[in-house]
């Protein structure tokens, strides 16, 4: 039984239908589309394309976090997000999700009208993070990461990456609800490709069973990832749109209930079919 995620109010039963989250990367040096959409006006319509096909959540970033990536200023970053958010706001009713790991980012996309904040350091980058969001009632997305984005790929360790995963989840539960963010409000995210190798990623994917009996919905990012094109040898970010297709839907067995990825349609397509199969449609 996984328990609804409450954001602005609202209780999302995940239960018998999950959602597809469309990313719209506002910036230039994103790994499979930078630099397409920086502009706001593309930006914009993208987005509004992505909620046609039947994107749920609108996840808006403007700092990429692939490997190597430089860390962008915070001036910079809210060039790039907030124009697109206030554009957005009055033209979807899908939740609009902030990727940002910086607490004025955050604070200011939410006041522009956004209802998730999406950390990918799991509230522990930026320590006024938290309070940030404990002073909203905005859905937040725990991700788990090892390390930085410039590092997170050189040489990762761990004894045991489905324990130590979990371990964290539930620590970053139970210490967020300290600092006042009930956990109804949280969805959790292995953060595949942040600091993992291949046999990583594929152990933290065959465990999400494991992991649902946390309760809190989970997250996935698979999309376009490398771990696809070391699976399948190839290089090519565009050939990774059909295998994450095949992946939302065997991952939506497996007990995903969100599903973060570029191209919208044909994931919402393979989530309700398998949800019609499943029986839970
Ligand atoms: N992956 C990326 C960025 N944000 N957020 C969550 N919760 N989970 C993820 O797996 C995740 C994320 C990286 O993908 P992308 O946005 O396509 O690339 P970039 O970081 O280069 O902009």
């Amino acid at each position: 039984m996984i328990l609804p995620w409450h954001i602005h109010g609202n209780a999302h039963d995940l239960n018998h239908r999950g959602k597809v989250m469309g990313i719209v990367n506002v910036t230039p040096d994103s790994f499979s589309d930078g630099g397409r959409y920086l502009d706001h006006g593309r930006a914009v319509e993208h987005a509004l394309q992505l909620a046609a096909e039947g994107a749920e959540i609108l996840d808006i970033g403007g700092e990429s976090t692939r490997p190597g990536a430089a860390p962008v200023e915070e001036a910079e970053e809210l060039k790039r997000v907030l124009p697109v958010i206030r554009a957005l706001r009055p033209q979807t009713q899908a939740l609009i999700s902030i990727d940002t790991m910086k607490a004025t980012v955050a604070r200011a996309a939410l006041e522009a009208g956004a209802d998730i904040i999406n950390d990918v350091t799991g509230l522990r980058g930026d320590p006024d993070m938290p309070a940030v969001a404990a002073a909203s009632q905005a859905g937040v997305v725990v991700m788990h990461m090892t390390g930085t984005p410039r590092t997170m790929q050189q040489q990762p360790q761990y004894q045991d990456v489905v324990a130590e995963v979990t371990a964290f989840f539930q620590e970053r539960l139970r210490t967020l609800e300290e600092q006042g963010i009930a956990p109804e409000r949280i969805v959790l995210d292995p953060g595949f490709g942040f600091g993992k190798t291949l046999e990583h990623n594929l152990r933290l994917l065959h465990a999400l069973p494991a992991m649902s009996t946390l309760g809190r919905p989970l997250l996935v990012g698979v999309s376009r990832k490398s771990m696809i094109g070391q699976l399948l040898g190839d290089p090519d970010p565009a050939a990774r749109d059909w295998p994450t297709v095949a992946l939302t839907s065997f991952l939506r067995e497996l007990g995903a209930r969100l599903f973060r990825v570029h191209e919208v349609l044909p994931n919402v397509h393979a989530l309700r079919m398998t949800e019609a199969i499943l029986g839970d449609g």
